[in-house]
């Protein structure tokens, strides 16, 4: 289908997505300017956050891209599957929870158990989720002029050549972000019906779970598992490690940590911290999951459902065959920060190359290696980054937490809410916008919020929040702490903030910012 010449609305990209994903488009989806007569300077294999923003860059750099992708539509697994159903999922949690916890006050009716229903939010968002792949298919081609062939997977022949529905396009450079999948834990059972990851869970799932048992402790299996419980279904995290201390997530602060793991049990769910799963059951499909216990026991468990939130693994072996690219011991390729793999002229972005797997290291990704391509030196360090997971609340944390910061630096002041010592029922702080009411009926579960501050240089070096509301302000927060100079706590003293705003930290340091010798709040 060659849409080259075609001018099409959302809603007719809508409609032809619909009818690529039941098959009755089979053929490639073809924008490729046949008259435009200049070399590739890329082809991007794989058309996710990382490559659609890459191309989009180098577009504007004045080059010539063509994008590949085995779906119908740019954007990835961002929208279809991961990102963007992992946020209505979390709202869907929060707003649940909000309604159980004022059930019968208020306006809130009697909570209705029966009607809390995983399967109906992920059917929206099945049926709904086409939409934003329109958009993103009529945006790459009408506003930021990229080349892209659709519905059609991409083999790649050499370092130049790439072969998509029998015909082959040459490249100054290749650009690989191909992302990654599941990492499948070697389990007993685990192949059996009821066993779903992010993925299968929004393309699969097709009756109301009853009971969930969670293998692993990832951030998917905190986020997913609060909107599970939420949802109504009784759920067990099985975690190797105790919960936001796996490896895949760094500076996590021990006192929101535990704010958010208390209120995980709290609100029903059961965390089993140093337990490892021995054996999925079943007799067709999934009834339990045998677990070794952290004191050695063995319990069953029973599951109508199992979740996987271990982790992902990088998609690369068909590089390694073809390009014989360098990968490291998890198979994520490996790149130098200007995303060049062991091969010249081959590029790796995104999840491809391993952790922190996440949408604004893909899309620099992208631009990062764009930049290079178009003859601009431009090398992207992720090694230090804000990061967010959701349980019923939204959870934020950039920089050091205190503990880091106290090995770090000789003095160190942290502005805390609730303040160091006090139960966190006797007061309704922090609060702000989407936890109001909460903090006027549920005190203790109103918010966490903690700021980290080198006495010294009166420098902030951590912030850490649990509530609703921040996460946007934590990118700027993480600029602001990480540019030459950082930001002071004097700097923050003279913000104008907008009351009453959900971490509270610019009120909260002008208390504290008139003292000479600072002291913790
Ligand atoms: C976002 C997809 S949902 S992309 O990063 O804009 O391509």
């Amino acid at each position: 289908m060659d849409v080259r010449d075609r001018s099409f609305r959302t809603g007719e990209w809508r409609t032809i997505i619909d009818r690529a994903e039941t098959g009755e488009i089979d053929e490639p989806i073809v924008n490729v300017d046949r008259e435009d007569r200049r070399e590739f300077d890329a082809i991007f294999v794989g058309g996710g956050a990382g490559g659609r923003f890459g191309s989009a860059y180098l577009r504007a750099r004045g080059g010539r891209q063509l994008t590949i992708d085995r779906w119908p539509f740019l954007g990835g697994s961002c929208p279809h599957q991961a990102c963007v159903p992992h946020h209505l999922f979390s709202e869907s949690a929060r707003e649940l929870d909000l309604a159980r916890s004022l059930s019968g006050r208020l306006w809130f009716g009697e909570f209705d158990e029966k009607r809390a229903s995983m399967l109906a939010v992920i059917e929206l968002f099945r049926s709904e989720r086409n939409r934003a792949h329109a958009f993103m298919n009529w945006q790459s081609k009408e506003q930021l002029g990229m080349e892209y062939i659709l519905n059609a997977p991409a083999t790649v022949r050499d370092e130049h050549t790439v072969e998509v529905a029998g015909q082959r396009f040459h490249a100054r450079n290749l650009v690989l972000g191909t992302g990654a999948r599941t990492e499948v834990p070697e389990v007993p059972g685990v192949d059996l019906p009821g066993v779903f990851d992010f993925a299968s869970l929004v393309e699969e799932l097709d009756y109301e779970p009853n009971r969930c048992v969670i293998i692993g402790g990832s951030k998917v299996a905190v986020e997913y598992g609060s909107f599970f419980q939420a949802a109504g279904c009784p759920t067990t995290i099985v975690s190797r490690s105790p919960l936001m201390r796996t490896a895949s997530l760094h500076h996590v602060d021990e006192d929101m940590r535990q704010f958010v793991v208390s209120g995980m049990r709290s609100r029903g769910m059961t965390i089993l911290e140093g337990a490892e799963p021995v054996e999925i059951t079943g007799n067709g499909r999934a009834t339990g999951v045998v677990v070794r216990t952290a004191g050695g026991a063995l319990h069953t468990f029973p599951a109508d459902f199992v979740f996987l939130g271990t982790g992902e693994r990088a998609c690369s072996q068909p590089f390694v065959d073809t390009l014989g690219v360098e990968v490291d011991g998890r198979a994520s390729i490996v790149v130098n920060p200007r995303m060049q793999t062991s091969v010249p002229g081959v590029y790796a972005i995104g999840d491809l190359i391993g952790p922190p797997m996440e949408m604004f290291k893909a899309r620099k990704c992208g631009m990062a290696a764009a930049r290079n391509i178009m003859g601009e030196p431009y090398e992207f360090d992720f090694s230090e980054y804000p990061d967010f997971l959701h349980s019923t609340y939204e959870v934020t944390w950039v920089g050091l937490t205190e503990a880091e910061a106290r090995e770090r630096y000789e003095r160190v002041i942290v502005i805390q809410m609730p303040p160091p010592g006090m139960g966190l029922d006797e007061t309704p702080l922090p609060c702000a916008e989407g936890s109001m009411l909460t903090a006027f009926t549920n005190p203790a579960a109103s918010g966490f919020q903690k700021c980290v501050i080198d006495a010294v240089s009166r420098r902030v070096v951590g912030a850490h929040h649990v509530g609703f509301g921040a996460k946007t302000a934590f990118q700027y927060l993480d600029h602001l702490i990480h540019r030459p100079g950082g930001l002071t706590i004097d700097q923050m003293a003279e913000m104008n903030e907008l009351f009453l705003n959900s971490e509270h930290f610019v009120q909260l340091c002008r208390l504290r910012a008139g003292q000479l010798d600072l002291t913790d709040l």
